[in-house]
């Protein structure tokens, strides 16, 4: 049989024409395909079973109406989805998105995604997402708990511990897992692992709610380290104050690096003096219990200043973590990054660098870690969370750090081993290793499948 081999811009015209509007999904499988046409040009196996065309449709895609009234007694109407991309090497696992900003591309390009990360991970999970363009913001506690029980009531059908696993993402944290699990248990009647990132009471595990900004962190130690450079005294600039941002922040302070900048939707906060432990604590009570806005940091710390709609990329720093969302940083902001001097890029968030911005910082040489390695510490921990539910048994927190340590070592191998350049002075293009390492993996599974 001969291989039907199209080159990258006939395969990426194919995925344009079968996803009109969806412009997430093409971005992330643009910047995928890119790397993975290069490594299996000549690995025929690939091209004759289509795996490539066949990762980038996801196995299926359920869309549902998610009805609840609030406080108002007002009827309010949002739409549901959970994406199920591929189950090839374990359970579809991921999180779920509350956010206006949510539709069905973002839903995809975060369920690709997850496909690589997950595999990276070297654990047996498989990539989806889910969510609602719901907005938790502003909305009573009541009102949450009706809108995540409604939601349940149709997602439940959907998932199960060997078929599909939520957890966490925007708008999800663990107050939202709360009232998902709760109504999963309701109708079911059965305790069992089928959501991460729950509480410790009822089956969360230790180190899950810190695990992708520590991890993430984890992952620029070993960067660093790669070229002898000390964390010590880094000038970090991070957007987000959400989970991510907030523990990003807490290990590089522990780390004895200088956070600069956290940003919310409103706009960003400076300090030239860095946050400290005794600061980080008051914007954790701020942003994860009182639900404030990161403008209050400059009211209380008079070293600070505001900007409203500012992001964080033109204050001089060493080290970048954008944990925000998706398409914060573009060619503009890479410029300035590049420009003034950036050693490394990490990303906390999921793509939040576009496909320009991304060639820009390899132009000129800054370490750039992709969100699907440096941000998979966080859907780690749930793989380990389902191991510990699965078994019954809860493992002790420095056991978990442990083990959150060694993993992000582990994915930082992968990639150095795949993103290697020859003849580059030893710049490793890490987002080409992570998604050939991740590919890999998933593509072989598949191949063992056959034509499913
Ligand atoms: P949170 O909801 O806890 O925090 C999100 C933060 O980003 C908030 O500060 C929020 O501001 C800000 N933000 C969200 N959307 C926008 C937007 N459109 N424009 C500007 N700011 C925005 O989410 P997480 O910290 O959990 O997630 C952050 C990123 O990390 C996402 O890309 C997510 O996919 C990724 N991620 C999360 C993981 C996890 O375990 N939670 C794991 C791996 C990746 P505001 O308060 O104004 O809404
Ligand atoms: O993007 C992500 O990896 C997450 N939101 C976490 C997914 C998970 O299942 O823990």
């Amino acid at each position: 049989m001969s291989a039907s081999c199209p080159d990258f811009d006939t395969f990426m015209e194919g995925v344009k024409k079968r996803n009109p509007g969806q412009d997430e999904f093409v971005q992330a499988v643009h910047e995928v395909s890119h790397d993975i046409f290069d490594w299996i040009e000549d690995k025929h196996e690939y091209h004759e079973a289509e795996i490539l065309r066949r990762m980038a449709e996801p196995d299926r895609i359920v869309s549902f109406r998610v009805c609840w009234e609030d406080d108002d007694h007002n009827i309010r109407v949002e739409r549901g989805w959970r994406v199920q991309n591929n189950n090839a090497i374990g359970p579809y696992k991921g999180g779920l998105r509350f956010h206006p900003s949510v539709t069905e591309s973002v839903l995809k390009f975060l369920a690709f995604e997850q496909t690589f990360k997950n595999s990276l991970t070297g654990l047996p999970m498989g990539g989806g997402k889910g969510g609602s363009n719901f907005n938790p913001k502003g909305k009573s506690e009541a009102e949450v708990m009706r809108f995540c029980q409604s939601f349940m009531t149709e997602l439940y059908r959907h998932i199960g511990t060997d078929v599909d696993v939520p957890a966490g993402d925007i708008g999800v944290g663990s107050r939202e897992i709360g009232y998902l699990f709760g109504q999963y248990k309701r109708i079911t009647g059965r305790w069992e692992g089928v959501l991460t990132g729950k509480a410790s009471e009822y089956g969360g595990s230790a180190v899950r709610v810190e695990a992708t900004g520590y991890g993430a962190v984890h992952f620029l130690q070993n960067m660093l380290d790669g070229i002898d450079r000390d964390m010590e005294g880094q000038k970090v600039i991070i957007s987000g104050s959400g989970n991510v941002a907030l523990h990003a922040a807490e290990k590089l302070i522990d780390l004895g690096a200088k956070v600069l900048t956290l940003s919310d939707s409103d706009g960003c906060i400076h300090d030239p003096d860095g946050l400290d432990a005794d600061k980080l604590q008051w914007v954790k009570e701020l942003k994860l219990e009182r639900r404030g806005r990161i403008s209050e940091y400059a009211d209380k710390f008079s070293s600070a200043s505001f900007t409203e709609d500012g992001k964080p990329w033109d204050v001089d720093a060493d080290i970048a973590m954008p944990c925000a969302t998706q398409n914060e940083i573009g060619e503009e902001e890479a410029k300035s990054l590049a420009d003034n001097g950036l050693c490394a890029l990490v990303e906390g968030a999921n793509m939040p660098t576009t496909v320009d911005a991304v060639e820009i910082l390899r132009e000129a040489k800054v370490l750039y870690a992709p969100g699907k390695a440096a941000n998979a510490g966080g859907v780690a921990v749930s793989g380990l969370e389902m191991s510990q539910n699965a078994e019954r048994v809860s493992w002790e927190r420095g056991k978990l750090e442990d083990m959150l340590a060694d993993l992000m070592r582990d994915i930082h191998g992968k990639c150095v081993e795949y993103g290697q350049q020859d003849g580059k002075d030893g710049y490793i293009d890490y987002p080409k290793g992570a998604n050939i390492a991740g590919f890999k993996k998933v593509a072989d599974a598949m191949l063992a499948f056959g034509v499913v």
